[in-house]
This record gives structure tokens, sequence and C-alpha cells, in this order.
């Protein structure tokens, strides 16, 4: 925690980054390319508070059957995966390193999200995925809707483990902490005093943005880490957070905030992606003091081991050999579901992606 209150210095630093980091250009290079089919309607992302119960049920129901559910691809069994929920949560682990900090964090999330909404398919789950509007709770998240035992994800973590109640209290994860894979139940820790840094003014701020360049800063430096901060979901780890459920509605926001920014200035913000195509080991998270290395240690992470490595994509694949996130820049699931392009995510509404947030 102490780390992360030194980030007034980190703003300094972080102006360097993006204004490091040049605009691409507009030309989205789909020549030759097939389109995606156009979508026949569109799923609808809710917030949470705004669905039927019913629909809430159902939705909590596919999350515990994902995370009851075997795990099926040989790769990601031999590293540690005994569940589905598992693969998912390792999926962002093995990948974590150049997903965060980097161009691709936003494109990658959205994605990431689409992965979750697969794999709650697998388990019969239509519906759209909830959304959380943190900006209604900030500075009192422990009275949030979403924290309720009964008709939430469960409050906040207790005892040793900081284990929650409510849902998912019981199940196991064995993904994380870090690059660490060791059974855990879910759990987190709440603390209101960061929570007042994802309201609406941090949202505001972020969605003025002139460029992606910026706009991605401010959501991932703003509301996106702070939420983190705030919820400490899953020991508070940046690799392995999304063992805690939580973790998509927060994402679904961060999520809404990107496509809120880019709804502002159509179709031009369809085809604006800038920023590193991989984290650099000497600044490592940016929202961290130190290298990678540096960060491994303090954190408690560790490190990839050399099999994790062995199945961690390129992070500059697609991007022609330059060191800038591109349209053609491929994101894997390592096998959950097809790779994809950081072209095929940016309309939430262009065929590949079929949804919208109400
Ligand atoms: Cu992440």
């Amino acid at each position: 925690m102490v780390r992360l209150l030194q980030l007034g210095a980190l703003g300094l630093a972080l102006s360097g980054v993006s204004a490091a980091v040049a605009l691409p250009q507009t030309d989205d290079g789909t020549a030759g390319k097939p389109k995606p089919p156009a979508c026949k309607g569109l799923t609808k992302r809710q917030e949470w508070r705004n669905m039927k119960r019913s629909d809430q049920k159902a939705y909590v129901k596919a999350v515990r059957c994902v995370m009851t559910s075997p795990a099926k691809l040989p790769k990601l069994k031999a590293l540690g995966a005994k569940t589905r929920w598992d693969e998912l949560v390792m999926l962002h682990q093995v990948e974590a390193l150049q997903i965060h900090s980097t161009g691709t964090f936003l494109p990658f999330h959205r994605y990431f999200l689409h992965v979750q909404q697969f794999l709650l398919g697998e388990c019969g789950y239509k519906g759209g995925l909830p959304w959380w509007n943190e900006p209604l709770d900030s500075g009192n998240f422990l009275s949030s809707p979403l924290l309720d035992p009964v008709t939430g994800f469960g409050g906040d973590g207790t005892g040793a483990g900081n284990c929650v109640n409510g849902p998912f209290d019981g199940l196991t994860v064995s993904i994380g902490p870090g690059f660490n894979n060791q059974p855990r139940c879910v759990n987190r820790k709440i603390n209101d005093f960061f929570s007042p840094l994802t309201n609406q003014t941090y949202v505001d701020d972020a969605l003025s943005k002139p460029d992606y360049a910026t706009a991605w800063l401010a959501i991932y430096m703003g509301p996106h880490l702070w939420g983190h901060v705030a919820l400490a979901m899953m020991d508070g780890n940046s690799i392995t957070s999304p063992g805690d459920p939580l973790f998509f509605t927060h994402h679904g926001f961060v999520d809404k905030m990107w496509w809120d920014w880019q709804a502002g200035n159509l179709p031009a913000r369809l085809s604006d992606i800038s920023g590193p195509n991989a984290m650099s080991p000497e600044i490592g998270f940016i929202e961290f003091d130190g290298g990678i290395a540096d960060e491994a240690a303090s954190q408690g992470w560790g490190s990839p081991s050399p099999a994790m490595l062995a199945i961690t994509p390129d992070p500059k694949n697609g991007d022609n050999g330059g060191t800038e996130t591109t349209l053609d820049h491929v994101m894997s699931s390592l096998g959950i579901i097809p790779d994809a392009t950081v072209r095929d995510v940016m309309d939430i509404k262009g065929g590949y992606l079929c949804y919208e947030y109400v």
C-alpha cells in the first residue's frame, strides 16, 4: 500500500510515457480481410442493480458452474488449472506482463470479457454481462448492493484468508497469487479510503481526453487502478485478481468507460489505438515503482515459470515489427476461443462483438 501512495510522483513519469507515444495512422488496413458478419441483435450489458433478480441468479449460477467445471485445455491443466475458471484466470496470469501498462490494456480486457461470456455460454448463460456503475458507490463500496451476500457477489472478506461469504463462498481458485499457483478461497478486502477515486470526476476526466494515448492512461491509472486497490480482489494481486467474479463487473465498468470515450467521436475512435505493445522490463507496471524484477519481489508475484513462458504469446505479434500497438495486434486466449485482433474488438457493435451498455 505504501508503494501506491507514491503515485503522485508517478504522474510525472506518466506524462512522459504518453508524450512519447505517437498516434497511429488512421488507415485501418482492412483491405482484403473478410468483414465480420453484422450483429443480429445486441446483447444488453446491464448495471447489476438494474438486472431482474432472475437474471442475476442466472448469471451467478453460470459463474459457479464455470468455477466448478473441470479444466479442458491440456497445456493449461499441465500448468495447474483445475477448472474452466482457472483457465480464464491463467490466461490473465500468463499474459499479465503484456496486457497491462500497454496499449492493448483496454482491447485485451474487452476480449477477456468476451472470453468470460463464452465460458458462461458453455454453462447455458445467454444474457449479457453485468457491469458495476462504481461512481454510485464511490466512498462506500462496503454498502454497495453488489457486495450484498444474498443479492450480490458476497461482502467484504473475513478471517485470515479474507474469504467472502455469499454465492462464491466455499469455491476454490487454484491460480495465483502472482505466478504461483496455490488453491485459495475467493477473497477480497474492501478499502473505502481509496474507493472515492473511482468517482464521476475521475470518469469524466478520462472521457475528456482527446486521443487514445491519453484516454487509456487516464482510465488505467484512474478509476481502473483505484477500483482494484479499493477491492483488493484475490489478495490484491494484479496478476490473478480475475479469480474473484467481482473482477468482471469492475472491468465491465472499465470497458464501458472506453466505449463511452469512443462513442464521443465516431467513427474516428474506432481506429484510434496506440501505446507500447510490450511492457518495458525497466518500467514494469506503470502503477508501481521499479521494473518487472523489482515488482515481482516487492509484490510477491514471483516470475513466470519456463513452462508458462513457453506458452506466452509474442506481445508484438501483428504489429509488423514495431513497438507500437496497432489494429493488427493479435490477442490470444491460449486456446479457450480463437485469437482475435485489436481491430476485431474496437467496435462493440462491429460484428465480432455485439453488445451494448444500458
Ligand atoms: Cu488485467
